[in-house]
Formats: structure tokens, sequence, C-alpha cells
């Protein structure tokens, strides 16, 4: 399986890594350091040189109860680094937003991908994404960010997840996206308390069976910390590679994550140790 990001091919049979980068004042994980535009620099190429295959750069907190920011308030966040980045650093970028105008301004500026957590299911966001001629990631989300936590439920978080997948995939191919340039994503805990992320995460390979390319991110997220005892963010880094290996173990393509290095060096050792995928 491979994934063709500009002018980049991503060789999907090993495990690849994400490395996140927050332009959020109000980022839970990083605490907004990388808000700094010289220091978002920085970052993207330190995570470039830990082996990184995509940077996804993103301008607005997705954490429960997070504020919303305007479309001019994004773009000023997010467009100056993708330009630079795009220009002068060799790794693909990639666009965190479900804002259409984001999208295409991003795609302009450089990205060669759009990671989505609405799914596209933002009023423009198919057009958009369709004319951007990007690969797009589809996450799963129960609610709004605002809400999300409140109450989640499902029957069966697993099929619920993957059923929903499957019909934006779907839906994002009858519009006009190939089936080749759609990843997907169950959105740890977007929506979900720590029995559904558990169950996603042991039942991971039913979303492998979607034959899509599967990302995930665990990186340093609540249910780390809760199995952890309640740590915070900045404590959950051996957790977070434990989760990584296990997603890759199940099945996942992409980990998105904080902590590339340490991600990239655990996810060598498991692939290596991996049988064919199981
Ligand atoms: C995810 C994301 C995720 C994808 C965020 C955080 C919260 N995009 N954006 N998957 N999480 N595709 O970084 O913890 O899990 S924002």
């Amino acid at each position: 399986m491979q994934l063709q990001l500009g002018r980049h091919t991503l060789d999907l049979a090993q495990p690849q890594v994400m490395g996140v980068l927050n332009r959020t004042p109000d980022s839970f994980s990083d605490g907004g350091v990388f808000a700094d535009f010289a220091a978002a620099v920085r970052r993207a190429h330190a995570m470039a040189g830990e082996g990184a295959a995509i940077i996804d750069i993103g301008g607005e907190s997705t954490r429960p109860g997070a504020e919303a920011v305007s479309v001019q308030q994004e773009l000023d966040r997010v467009i100056p680094l993708i330009e630079r980045l795009a220009g002068e650093m060799d790794t693909p970028v990639s666009i965190d937003t479900g804002k259409p105008e984001v999208m295409r301004e991003a795609v302009r500026a450089g990205a060669v991908m759009i990671n989505d957590v609405y799914a596209l299911r933002l009023p423009g966001a198919l057009t958009a994404a369709l004319a951007c001629r990007v690969p797009v990631c589809l996450m799963h989300m129960q609610g709004e960010p605002r809400g999300m936590q409140q109450n989640p439920r499902y029957a069966d978080v697993v099929t619920e997840v993957r059923d929903f997948l499957e019909e934006r995939t779907r839906v994002c191919e009858a519009a006009g996206i190939p089936r080749s340039q759609i990843l997907v994503d169950p959105g740890f805990g977007f929506g979900k308390t720590l029995a559904h992320n558990l169950a996603l995460l042991r039942r991971l390979q039913e979303l492998a069976l979607l034959g899509q390319p599967l990302l995930v991110g665990l990186s340093r997220k609540s249910s780390i910390g809760t199995l952890l005892g309640g740590v915070p963010p900045m404590e959950r880094l051996h957790g977070s590679v434990a989760a990584a290996v296990v997603a890759v173990l199940r099945g996942a393509h992409i980990i998105r994550a904080h902590d590339v290095k340490a991600t990239v060096e655990a996810l060598k050792v498991a692939a290596a140790a991996r049988l064919d995928g199981c």
C-alpha cells in the first residue's frame, strides 16, 4: 500500500509517523508552546529530522470545550507556516482543519494532504477537498468538540465507527475523490470514553479491513493519562508509545504523534517483529 503526497510516495508497508504541530495558544497537549512562529518552524524541522513522514499543522484546538476560532484567525495561524515549510522542507505538510476556506488556502500554500476531524461534513468541505486534489483523512467524531465528551454512547462503538468511515468513504468516492486518496481514522477521544477507546484499540483490525490507509492518534490523549493514574499530558510519553505499538500491530499505517523520535524508534522495532501485519 502506498500514499502519494505531492512529489512524495509514502510506503505504508512500513509504519509511518505524522508529527503534530499545533499553532494554537490553548492546545491541551503542548500548552501552546508552538504558537510562536519561529518556534513552530524549528519544531517542524526537528520532527522531520527525527523521522516524521508528514508534519500535521493545525490552527484550531479541537479539545473538549475549546474556543472556536474564525476563518481569518485560523488562516493567520497556519498559512504563513505552511508556505515557509513547504518552501524549505522536504517533508510533506498536512493541514488539520474542517473549514473549506482553510483547506483551499493551505493547499495553495503547499499542503499536500487534508486531515479533517469532521470527515468533510462541514458545509462546503467536500467540494473544497475535491477541488484540492490531495489525499484526505476522514476521522470519526461523535457530536461536536464542545460537548462530545459529555455523554458518549454507542451500541457497539467499533461497528458504528467502521460503518461511519465506510459511509464517508463511499460519499467522498461518489463525489469524485479517488479511493486511493482516502485515509480513515477512528478518532480516539472524539466523543469516546476510555472503554470506547480501548474497544477501538483492541479491535482496530476490523477498521484495517476497510482497506483504506488507517491513521490513528493516541498521543498524549486523556485515555492514556487515565490508564496511568491521571498523569498530565507531558507525562504520557511511554503510554503513548505503547499505544502506538499496539495500533501498528493491529493494522494502523500512520501514527499521529507529538513525540516523533520515540515513536519512530518504537515502531521500527515493532514492525521488524511483526509477522505480516498481525
Ligand atoms: C486527531 C486529529 C486524531 C486525526 C487531533 C490531539 C487532538 N486528527 N487531530 N486524528 N486529534 N486524524 O492532537 O490530541 O486523533 S487534535
